[in-house]
């Protein structure tokens, strides 16, 4: 398997968690977007919409979308899960990732940062990224359990898209104090050796 991704993105970082934790094998290729990378006509063949991450597998089958390439892990690979058995729990395991993945990721990804820059401004560009983030992370402190984990005792997919979301946060000023819920969070699994592994600073591009 290949994940094509950048140390820094988020989406991609999710994914790199999952497939730690599942203890699957996979390389790294590498696509710088600070240099517009993502756009090369060799990505865009393998995922038109110029994101990362994208998931070559052996078979030469791409996945695109993080959240559609976990749940492919969590199908194809179910030990140890990423969702919990019972449906309600399952739905409220999705309801954070969405609220961080679907929601406030996509309106502060570097595309739309970009756009706002262009149209008013470096100053205007910084003010919403910090401002759509703490928005969104309000609310996701006060969806999750008391922990210690984000939604009870097991790790769930909502951890591995809370941990890069918060590391975001901190990029953009964000003053997380706010969310002692989210600190704790991330705190529980600081160590765990699948959440160290996925950090950007042990990716090979990172720089
Ligand atoms: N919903 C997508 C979002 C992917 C996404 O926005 N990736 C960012 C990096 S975290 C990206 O490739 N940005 C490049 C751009 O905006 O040009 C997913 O979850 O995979």
């Amino acid at each position: 398997m290949r994940l094509h991704g950048y140390f820094r993105s988020t989406a991609t970082w999710r994914v790199r968690i999952g497939l730690h934790l599942k203890g699957l094998a996979f390389e790294t290729v590498a696509h710088d977007l600070r240099t517009g990378a993502q756009r090369h006509p060799d990505f865009l063949a393998l995922n038109p919409q110029g994101l990362v991450p994208a998931l070559a597998l052996d078979d030469g089958t791409v996945l695109a979308q993080s959240l559609a390439i976990l749940e492919w892990l969590e199908e194809t690979h179910p030990e140890p899960p990423l969702l919990p058995p019972e449906p309600v729990a399952r739905a409220k395991v999705r309801a954070v990732a969405l609220a961080i993945a679907a929601d406030l990721h996509p309106i502060q990804n570097v595309g739309v940062l970009k756009r706002v820059e262009a149209l008013a401004g470096a100053e205007a560009a910084r003010a919403w990224a910090h401002d759509t983030v703490a928005h969104g992370l309000a609310a996701v402190e006060a969806m999750v359990a008391p922990g210690p984990h984000a939604m009870g005792p097991a790790i769930t997919l909502a951890d591995l898209v809370i941990v890069p979301q918060l590391a975001n946060g901190r990029r953009f000023g964000v003053d997380l104090n706010r969310f002692p819920k989210l600190l704790a969070i991330e705190a529980a699994v600081a160590d765990h050796p699948a959440f160290v592994a996925a950090r950007p600073e042990a990716q090979p591009d990172f720089a």
